[in-house]
């Protein structure tokens, strides 16, 4: 298809002096010609990465808070992620919503102030959970999360977006929705978006999946028409991210 297609590689809470070693190496065999490639270390190693990244690698922080500055302990701005060099953001993770209670309703003023505060872009998060699949709710939840994102991105903000479908089920549990699974949501999300705004967007948002990527099972999700690239945690510090980030070859 004729979006670009995007990797991200989550570090979730892991860093250390080789893992920024072994991730700059795989990302020194890959191009600029292959994806966009963003890459999200914990936000005290956000520096380091950005010094020692190649350059084409964009640098995204894992979550922010919606303001500036201010008494929000333990919160860190956007315009500070920006000054450490993050031009995205991840909002919605499923972490975020299950382990600290992240909801719709504050991910709606997470998802507002950055658009409309900042020039960072968002990648997105949604994703049910097993529970939620088994019981047919899958396209039900995944719509609900979309609408709440959509009320506060206007329709000329959709380029400064990427939303990832991370099924719950997939995540850090070796159990990788197959393409078909995946590419079913997907299409799903692109006609739901093109609901809500118009054909134009729906055909250019992309639309990424996360959940147990790896440089086996990459390729052939790559394959699918809505899969437009990656949010990959745990394969993405290691060699294989590279071949994860020339998928689409
Ligand atoms: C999903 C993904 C990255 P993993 O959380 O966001 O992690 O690839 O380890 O399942």
């Amino acid at each position: 298809n004729a979006r670009r297609f995007f990797v991200g590689g989550n570090w979730k809470m892991n860093y250390s002096q080789a893992i920024l070693e072994k991730v700059n190496d795989a990302l020194g065999k890959t191009k600029d010609a292959e994806a966009d490639i963003v890459c999200a270390p914990p936000a005290l190693f956000i520096k380091d990465f950005v010094s020692s990244k190649p350059s084409h690698v964009q640098v995204a922080a894992q979550n922010c808070y919606h303001a500036k500055e201010g008494a929000f302990t333990g919160e860190i701005s956007p315009e500070m992620l920006k000054e450490a060099g993050c031009t995205w953001v991840i909002l919605g993770h499923s972490e975020r919503r299950t382990l600290f209670n992240e909801d719709d309703e504050f991910l709606k003023k997470k998802i507002d102030y950055v658009l409309n505060k900042t020039d960072i872009n968002v990648i997105a998060c949604i994703g049910e959970t097993l529970q939620e699949r088994e019981s047919g709710k899958t396209n039900e939840v995944v719509e609900r999360q979309v609408k709440a994102y959509q009320e506060k991105i206007a329709n000329n903000q959709y380029d400064r977006i990427v939303i990832a479908y991370e099924p719950v089920w997939a995540i850090g549990t070796g159990k990788v929705a197959t393409p078909q699974q995946a590419q079913e949501v997907h299409d799903h999300l692109r006609k739901f978006i093109e609901k809500n705004t118009n054909g134009d967007i729906a055909k250019k948002v992309r639309i990424i999946y996360g959940g147990s990527v790896t440089g086996a099972s990459c390729k052939e999700l790559a394959q699918q028409a809505d899969i437009d690239g990656f949010l990959v945690g745990g394969a993405s510090l290691k060699p294989e991210f590279e071949q994860i980030c020339k998928a689409r070859q």
